[in-house]
């Protein structure tokens, strides 16, 4: 009884000395820190799959509702269930849908954050990055790094919808963050189309051109042909176990990844194959862009299974295991913070 009483009258002492404390801005490492220091990745963020079909009546939507000059960019933010209201699908990261209809123009601007595309539907559109366009073609991966002026127009008859992905919570973590308008609403072309991915994504490189081992590459579209091509001729030889034919996408020049603060994959898996569980540190934005099949994740917030097929978004929080099945020969993108976590020596991987 005397011990209790103690204890209790112990209890209250610490309550009332936490809010003393409180009252100059401190507070009790003891009693948080399992969560602060957590023996392995808890994260908030919550498996999630959107489907193209939803996701492409909503944006149409959108098209009716407001022009791409309007809202700047014309955009459908997805946000992980988990961080609503936070404009973000993992904690690093943020993805959304955007829409560009005949004839609109998406005006020039420029920002600390890095940004990718993927083209996902409709034909005719086009990116400018620092005074060169790139026809943005279904499966084209695009950048625009850090700082970079860019602009999106649409020359032909279709809307056409792809996915951005852009290190906005990242940026907004480091608040580290600008942004202006130019004063041109569709940058002047200074250089022919194809010019970048001739001059530095070709296995060569100007003569004078040396880059340091952080800067973006300077190639700033991937097209989705020649990834297809790799990953075809791969797919001749042995997959792998856990990834299948797997290859990431990196900056010519050195090596890294295109931009320091995002990286990205494409991944073919024959028909009928099956991967071995993964999980890795990084959580990862999937995009399926040919076949489909069934996703199994498994991870502190429970097991979930889905089925995806094209166009398809699903998101893989940290430390889940993912397995994938093909049911017919896929093609899927992915991104993630990978990058960072590697400099900053804390990306993680477990093949079971
Ligand atoms: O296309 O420049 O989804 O600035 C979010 C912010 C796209 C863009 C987004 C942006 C852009």
């Amino acid at each position: 009884m005397d011990a209790v009483n103690r204890s209790d009258d112990a209890l209250r002492q610490r309550a009332d000395y936490y809010t003393r404390i409180g009252n100059h801005h401190m507070t009790p490492l003891w009693e948080v820190l399992g969560a602060l220091v957590p023996p392995q990745p808890r994260p908030p963020v919550l498996p999630h799959l959107w489907r193209y079909a939803e996701l492409r009546d909503q944006v149409m939507e959108a098209g009716r509702l407001i022009t791409a000059e309007e809202a700047e960019r014309r955009v459908l933010i997805l946000e992980n269930p988990a961080l609503r209201g936070q404009s973000s699908i993992t904690q690093s990261l943020y993805a959304g849908l955007q829409l560009i209809m005949p004839g609109e123009v998406a005006p020039a601007h420029r920002h600390s954050q890095s940004a990718l595309r993927l083209v996902l539907d409709g034909e005719g559109a086009y990116t400018a990055v620092d005074g060169e366009r790139t026809t943005m073609r279904r499966g084209d991966f695009i950048i625009t790094p850090a700082w970079t002026w860019h602009d999106h127009g649409n020359l032909g008859d279709q809307p056409v919808v792809w996915l951005d992905g852009l290190d906005i919570p990242i940026v907004r973590f480091l608040d580290a963050g600008f942004a202006e308008r130019s004063e041109q609403q569709s940058q002047t072309p200074l250089r022919p189309e194809g010019d970048a991915l001739a001059r530095y994504g070709a296995n060569m490189l100007p003569l004078d051109y040396e880059p340091r081992p952080s800067d973006p590459t300077r190639v700033f579209v991937y097209p989705f042909d020649r990834t297809q091509a790799s990953l075809r001729a791969i797919a001749k030889g042995t997959p792998d176990a856990h990834h299948g034919f797997k290859l990431r996408y990196v900056n010519p020049a050195t090596g890294a990844s295109p931009m320091p603060t995002i990286g990205a994959c494409a991944q073919h898996l024959p028909a009928g194959f099956e991967t071995r569980g993964v999980r890795s540190t990084d959580g990862t934005v999937q995009v399926c862009l040919e076949g489909g099949g069934e996703a199994r994740l498994s991870g502190p917030s429970g097991e979930h299974t889905w089925r995806f097929g094209p166009n398809d978004v699903f998101v893989v929080p940290s430390w889940h295991t993912l397995q994938l099945r093909a049911d017919r020969d896929s093609v899927l993108f992915s991104f993630s913070d990978r990058p960072v976590q590697l400099a900053l020596g804390l990306w993680r991987e477990e093949r079971l």
